[in-house]
């Protein structure tokens, strides 16, 4: 992705494993701030994905992958039981990281069974190719979904999509703001309804952000704005990311994406969810299967920001004591969804079989 700081333009991905250490955008305090952290080791790669140093399935699937990696290299010398004990106990503190988005859980799945035969020496090779694959193929994945997904976007479209699920919430490009990326390089100028995504602010402090990099023609929007304009004929189509979608095309996405859907649905716009493979989980048959995250309260009841002065302050809203509830995420059932915008392309109704289909 582009990001322009301080009179510099870099490229730059979101997350990456130099070594043995992980490096990775802070997301935590941009847009005001851009700076890039250095893991050095998998307990520090584990706790960034809990504290949201980096967020969305994607991104955190791939951390995830490389914590086990670092903890394949630092076991790199012990003995077989040694090493299997170490692997355990990482890939336990890794999977109580954050409970919704499948990526985390698949990644650690696939390295684990990359490093599950041969000498100790074979088995870190392994998981570190795997983490390293893991995240190639992701990249790879949110290309295709872009080209893909570019079809469904004609010149001028104005598309409203909620959180952040761009390529911050991966490696690059991202998921449904990859599309939208492609359409513009294709010139068909898109409009971007950014809903600010409260509690924790991703289409603000995120998806605002990664979109003035590029340069795309956006407008920051309040959550109960979308209903507004959508109901005014000023929104052509949705496309929200995934956390999980599940065998039936239920999908566990960030909290307030069933609404939209649900509004989206009323007023005859197409709602699509752009996910890749990874995404998927095969294995849970409905949504309602699915662990909600329920996060700090005090990311309801304090609103983070830059003051006056350019300080970073985090600042009460309501009385001191109010009662407060949080979950992360929500569950769109697929009755609500158009299609899914996937790597192998656009899968289309009905969910149960096609998905399956395109996903053994
Ligand atoms: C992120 C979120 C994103 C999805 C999709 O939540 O709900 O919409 O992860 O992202 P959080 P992706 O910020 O709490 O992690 O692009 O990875 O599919």
């Amino acid at each position: 992705m582009k990001v322009h700081w301080k009179g510099e333009t870099k490229d730059i991905k979101t997350l990456w494993r130099e070594g043995s250490e992980v490096k990775m955008i802070d997301q935590r305090v941009l847009p005001h701030r851009f700076e890039i952290l250095t893991l050095k080791n998998y307990r520090e790669t584990a706790d960034s994905i809990k504290d949201m140093v980096c967020r969305g399935a994607g991104a955190i699937g791939c951390a995830a992958g490389y914590a086990i990696a670092q903890a394949a290299l630092e076991a790199k010398n012990m003995d077989i039981n040694q090493f299997t004990d170490y692997m355990d106990r990482a890939s336990d503190y890794v999977y109580k990281t954050r409970p919704t988005a499948v990526n985390l859980f698949r990644a650690v799945e696939r390295c684990l069974e990359a490093g599950s035969a041969g000498e100790v020496s074979e088995r870190v090779h392994k998981v570190v190719g795997e983490a390293d694959k893991i995240a190639e193929e992701d990249l790879e994945a949110s290309k295709r979904m872009g080209e893909y997904g570019s079809d469904l976007i004609a010149e001028g479209h104005r598309i409203l999509t909620h959180c952040n699920a761009g390529a911050l919430a991966f490696i690059d490009y991202g998921t449904a703001l990859s599309p939208i990326r492609f359409a513009q390089k294709q010139g068909k100028k898109p409009f971007v309804w950014v809903d600010e995504t409260r509690p924790r602010c991703q289409g603000t402090r995120l998806t605002a952000w990664e979109l003035m990099q590029e340069g795309i023609d956006y407008a920051l929007i309040v959550d109960n704005a979308a209903g507004y304009f959508m109901q005014r004929g000023e929104v052509n189509l949705v496309i929200v990311g995934a956390d999980r979608v599940t065998a039936n095309g239920d999908v566990a996405n960030k909290i307030g994406t069933y609404e939209k859907a649900v509004v989206a649905n009323e007023n005859n716009i197409p709602f699509y969810v752009a996910a890749p493979r990874m995404t998927f989980d095969l294995k849970t048959e409905t949504g309602w299967e699915v662990e909600i995250e329920e996060r700090d309260l005090e990311e309801v009841t304090k609103m983070w920001g830059k003051i006056q002065e350019g300080e970073l302050k985090n600042i009460q809203i309501p009385a001191d004591g109010t009662v407060a509830r949080n979950p992360s995420f929500d569950i769109t059932p697929a009755r609500y969804i158009s299609g899914f915008i996937t790597e192998k392309g656009i899968i289309k109704p009905p969910f149960e079989e096609n998905i399956r289909k395109n996903f053994k």
